[in-house]
């Protein structure tokens, strides 16, 4: 079961209405255009992989919108933070960080992002990387540089080189802590709305 997934669980324990939801979303149309560019089988224009990202947000859109509204607290496995690092860290010429950034505004904001870093070459010890496009320990590296710039004041920052207990522990504490502050009503905000940045 997935980090995420047994965050989930957890919630849904605790009488939480919780869904997981993961992007890309690789299970319409754009998700398999997605899943074929990242499994290798096709190439793309970086710029339109990018944009095929982000509309497998802006599609899902409603759907979000209609859990959120209907009271579920919604585990998203990968978002716009993803979106916006990923192609970032690739160095194509004119798409920086803002261009990255900018076909996500709009959509709905997350509450808390928990963040679980991993130095690259730990990550690689265990083996973690598979065929995908991006599996790479230069790559990754990378991601994690662009991922420090777009750390706002919703970042929960977790080390995930320790136990799975200890990270379990610090996940579901950040969680209870966003459910418990959201259940106060602060209003829906949209990206990239960011409060502070760190
Ligand atoms: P996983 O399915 O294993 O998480 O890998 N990605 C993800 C992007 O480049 N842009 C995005 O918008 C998103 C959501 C991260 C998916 C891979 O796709 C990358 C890893
Ligand atoms: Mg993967």
């Amino acid at each position: 079961m997935s980090k995420s997934q047994r965050l989930v669980e957890y919630l849904k324990s605790k009488g939480v209405a919780a869904e997981l939801w993961r992007f890309p979303d690789r299970f319409t149309a754009i998700g398999r255009m997605i899943d074929s560019y990242l499994s290798g089988k096709t190439d793309a224009d970086d710029a339109a992989v990018h944009l095929l990202f982000s509309a497998n947000r802006w599609e899902k859109r409603e759907a979000m919108l209609a859990a959120l509204h209907a009271g579920q607290t919604l585990v998203v496995d990968r978002y716009a933070y993803s979106g916006a690092a990923f192609t970032a860290a690739k160095k194509v010429p004119g798409l920086d960080l803002e261009w990255c950034k900018a076909p996500d505004k709009g959509l709905p904001a997350p509450d808390a992002v928990i963040y679980l870093a991993m130095k690259p070459e730990a990550a690689a010890l265990r083996g973690g990387y598979g065929n995908e496009r991006y599996e790479k320990e230069e790559m990754q590296k990378e991601v994690a540089r662009q991922f420090s710039l777009l750390a706002d004041d919703t970042w929960h920052t977790v080390d995930a080189a320790q136990s799975i207990e200890d990270v379990e522990i610090q996940v579901r504490d950040i969680a209870d802590s966003a459910v418990a502050a959201c259940s106060e009503g602060p209003a829906l905000r949209l990206l990239w709305e960011a409060k502070n940045k760190l």
